[in-house]
């Protein structure tokens, strides 16, 4: 496979001005009638016309009018090129595909019977030839032709023009959208569904009407949907003065998609997960999920679509900058100081148990890559999450008003413009008069910068001096790397826990200041320092990076009481667990009996008790307080992990702690109940959260009351939330009810897609569920590769989530990833390539692991028919 760099980038050598397509829709044939005017780019280096093509027939090709043979084109590695042409051309295309045999999901497919399109990244060329390249931007009508019977609805972007019926029980609907897009955000839908729907006000007084679409039976799904959409479009009116810019604003819902949803214009089409959701159904997370979603691909109609990438290298540029705006809609919509932490919290934990350890591995790769070989592998954790980082780290230097004049002068200057990460970065630093030039190693520098820190108090100055230091590990293809500029947030806590008042370079600058590091090592004098203070680093997580050491366990306590940042209250919980944890994880690892040994301090365990109790705190925040790390995120800390070890070590404090907290984690279940009517708000789901998660510390060491406990509640609840918690902690306290209650859930359930995934899921990500187990329920009808959501369910989840059992001495955990990666990778590369990334940490395991890994990740990587998507994957892998 052919590896793409970003220095090699050239303009494109004509620009499309007009694009009108025809559909004829037919599952096995569907004919695509395409005309583009084009106009040489004056920008241009090369001459010909270079169109995009895959797995499409060519029929007929005209240029202004011409019919071209064989002799006039070439068309070679899915690419079709006229090598002379006048500057101004009129392209008529004629093609075919087979959208019922496309599995990729990516273009022109047919799902449950009904068609949709997935084109970004380079999905159109699956549709038509194009310069299916993101600086090409033009204006699309699209005229769509289909059975009327059994495709009632025919969407595409924009506006409706016209729709009528024709011949042979067919009939049309034409669209045009009056914006310049580039291919990537073209869509057409042609189904049997129905919709919710509404008109709504929009800021200027226009009303807009929005729409909600599924299938039949599921409209008691779309509330939810609905007013998380209506939310963000207020949210963007106020926070950025943006509106919507049509008449027009639909969601479709598809149950065979490869993502989350797609920001298509006008006509955003969504995995049903991120859509379908009613209290019986849907979970908090599910709810949180939607909201989250429909906010982030409605965001994106303006960071994204009037403003778009220059090409595939600056996907951050939108991917980055639209999780940002979501993230801070999601904290808005909660209102709440403790609220806005607890979302921070995920944050974090995100790029704890995702990000950080992609940054660590064979795929580590800056937030803006140098190279790609497939572009949906880059459609990654860094790009996504620690682009967001990247963009908050502006509104934590400028703050929010110096961050709001950076994206207007972005509008204003690139609206309707293809552009590169660097244009945002120049529009943040001129719109506050600041140079940002070191700034640019944020995108690209890949790797975590390690951030440690010296405090010194002088009682006689009363200073309190800090020193910062940084470092970055190499990274694949970059040995060296430059101190980045890193705002580090920083408090003083005095011995009763009270913020100081902090004074710096004779400055005041209030409780919480933001230094900025942009030297390997530097020194910040506070003044005025009366006691010896403990210092909270990186309050609110202002950088993505690693804060190592710096900390007594003390120091720790101190700022888990009292911490006036809530984040950092969390930290040192979180930093307090994890020494324990790894210290177990040795000891567990030592020999057999060691296990039977292990024992944890009282004085974490008092730590806890306190938090647990603490009526003034938030349940959501006592929850996030009373979370483990993961399995995973403690062997992101080892060198060499045995994943046994981990486990028992983890399961161990669990079990512990729901023995030694059992009254106070009983009383919690008591006082967190949400009687009444389930309402999916942030106050409810936290008081859930914190039920559920004494629910399942009593079953981490169940006694009969608590499994009794989980069972009434299995039996009794009237929401997902709670009936999917109850079930979990069943299977997992290895009870013989689990087994019961997992039959009466699936033949409750068995006609909701979304809950038999959670069926899968719950199942596959228990350390009661081996490998046979795995494979009998790839037995069961309801399983099938096909279907993206399922098989994430039940293949990736024991994959990626059940480290234990997937990682089985024997091997076999890793037999089986290779047999699955090979299966889907003939299916829908874009799927198995996601699974293929399970391996990325192998060289870190324990070496009887890691030769067995080893030996699987060769054997995907010696197969003769493999997707780029894949081999890249494994080839990083193993070199
Ligand atoms: N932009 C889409 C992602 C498309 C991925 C294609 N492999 C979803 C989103 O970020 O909103
Ligand atoms: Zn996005």
């Amino acid at each position: 496979p052919q590896t793409i760099f970003r220095k090699d980038y050239t303009p494109p050598s004509y620009l499309v001005d007009t694009v009108e397509l025809g559909f004829d829709l037919d599952p096995a044939r569907t004919i695509v009638a395409s005309r583009l005017t084009l106009r040489r780019n004056p920008a241009a280096t090369t001459r010909g016309i270079e169109l995009h093509g895959e797995d499409i027939e060519l029929v007929a090709l005209r240029l202004n009018g011409k019919l071209l043979g064989k002799r006039d084109y070439t068309l070679a590695n899915n690419l079709l090129t006229i090598r002379s042409a006048p500057d101004d051309v009129v392209l008529e295309i004629e093609t075919l595909c087979a959208p019922d045999k496309n599995t990729t999901l990516s273009g022109l497919y047919v799902s449950n019977g009904n068609f949709f399109t997935q084109c970004e990244a380079e999905g159109f060329r699956r549709i038509t030839f194009f310069p299916d390249r993101p600086d090409v931007m033009a204006k699309f009508t699209v005229m769509l032709r289909a059975d009327k019977a059994r495709y009632p609805v025919l969407l595409s972007n924009g506006n409706l023009l016209e729709e009528g019926d024709l011949d042979d029980g067919r009939h049309y609907a034409l669209w045009e959208d009056p914006f310049k897009k580039p291919s990537y955000l073209f869509a057409l839908v042609a189904a049997q569904l129905v919709c919710q729907e509404e008109t709504f006000r929009l800021a200027d007084g226009r009303d807009a009407l929005l729409q909600v679409w599924v299938e039949d039976g599921n409209l008691d799904k779309t509330d939810y949907a609905m007013q998380s959409l209506k939310h963000s479009i207020r949210w963007d009116e106020e926070k950025y003065g943006l509106e919507l810019d049509l008449d027009r604003f639909m969601i479709v819902a598809t149950s065979d998609f490869n993502m989350g949803a797609m920001e298509n214009k006008g006509l955003n089409i969504f995995n049903t997960k991120f859509v379908l959701a009613n209290p019986r159904v849907a979970t908090d997370i599910d709810f949180q999920g939607i909201e989250a979603v429909v906010a982030h691909e409605y965001f994106h109609n303006w960071t994204g679509n009037r403003v778009t990438c220059r090409d595939w290298f600056q996907l951050s540029l939108k991917e980055g900058l639209t999780v940002f705006r979501d993230q801070e809609f999601t904290a808005d919509m909660i209102g709440t100081a403790t609220g806005r932490a607890v979302t921070r919290i995920d944050q974090v934990r995100t790029l704890r148990q995702a990000q950080f350890p992609e940054d660590a591995g064979p795929m580590a790769h800056p937030v803006r890559p140098d190279s790609f070989v497939e572009i949906n592998n880059f459609y990654t954790v860094t790009v996504y999450e620690k682009g967001a980082e990247v963009v908050r780290m502006y509104q934590t230097l400028f703050g929010v008003d110096g961050f709001r004049k950076g994206m207007d002068l972005y509008f204003a200057r690139h609206d309707e413009q293809a552009v590169e990460c660097d244009d945002f970065r120049r529009a943040m630093a001129d719109a506050n008069n600041r140079e940002l030039g070191q700034f640019e190693r944020w995108y690209s520098q890949a790797g975590t910068p390690v951030l440690r820190f010296e405090g010194r108090w002088d009682e006689a100055a009363q200073t309190y001096t800090l020193t910062l230091f940084q470092s970055c590990p190499a990274t694949p293809g970059q040995p060296e790397k430059l101190p980045f500029h890193i705002p580090v947030a920083v408090g003083l806590l005095d011995a009763a826990g009270a913020d100081m008042a902090l004074v710096v370079d004779g400055q005041q600058r209030g409780t919480t200041a933001v230094l900025e590091l942009t030297e390997a090592e530097q020194t910040f004098v506070f003044t005025g320092v009366t006691g010896q203070p403990v210092a909270s680093v990186l309050r609110d997580f202002s950088a993505p990076v690693i804060l190592q050491g710096g900390y007594t366990d003390a120091d720790l306590l101190h700022l888990f009481s009292h911490d006036s940042d809530p984040v950092n209250r969390w930290e040192a919980g979180q930093r307090l667990a994890m020494e324990r944890l790894l210290k177990l994880t040795g000891e567990a690892g030592a020999n057999d009996d060691a296990a039977a040994s292990l024992n944890l301090d009282e004085t974490f365990i008092e730590a806890l008790r306190k938090i647990l109790v603490d009526e003034t705190l938030d349940p959501a925040f006592r929850e996030q307080c009373l979370t483990l790390p993961s399995e995973s995120m403690v062997a992101e800390q080892l060198e060499c992990v045995d994943p046994l070890a981990v486990h028992i070590a983890r399961q161990f404090v669990r079990a512990d702690l729901g023995t030694r907290l059992r009254n106070e984690l009983l009383a919690q279940y008591e006082a967190n109940a949400t009687p009444g009517p389930y309402s999916p708000d942030a106050a409810s789901a936290g008081k859930r959260a914190l039920k559920n998660l004494a629910l399942a510390y009593l079953n981490a060491a169940p006694d009969a009351a608590s499994v009794a406990l989980a069972q009434r509640q299995f039996d009794e609840a009237d929401n997902m939330t709670d009936r999917a918690a109850a079930l979990s902690a069943l299977v997992a306290a290895r009870v013989p009810q689990a087994a019961d209650a997992l039959a009466v859930f699936y033949d409750e359930f068995q006609n909701e897609a979304l809950v038999v995934d959670k069926w899968f899921a719950m199942q596959a990500l228990s350390p009661t569920t081996d490998l046979a187990a795995v494979r009998a329920l790839m037995t069961h009808p309801a399983f099938t590769l096909r279907n993206p959501n399922r098989a994430r369910s039940l293949v990736a989840m024991f994959c990626v989530n059940n480290p234990v059992q997937f990682h089985a001495p024997d091997g076999s955990g890793y037999a089986f990833w290779a047999e699955q990666v090979i299966a889907l990778d003939a299916l829908n590369p874009q799927v198995a390539s996601r699974l293929a990334r399970a391996m990325d940490r192998w060289r870190r395991y324990a070496p009887a692991l890691q030769w067995q890994m080893r030996e699987a990740l060769q054997k995907v990587a010696g197969q003769v028919k493999l997707s780029n998507d894949v081999r890249e994957i494994v080839g990083k892998a193993l070199a």
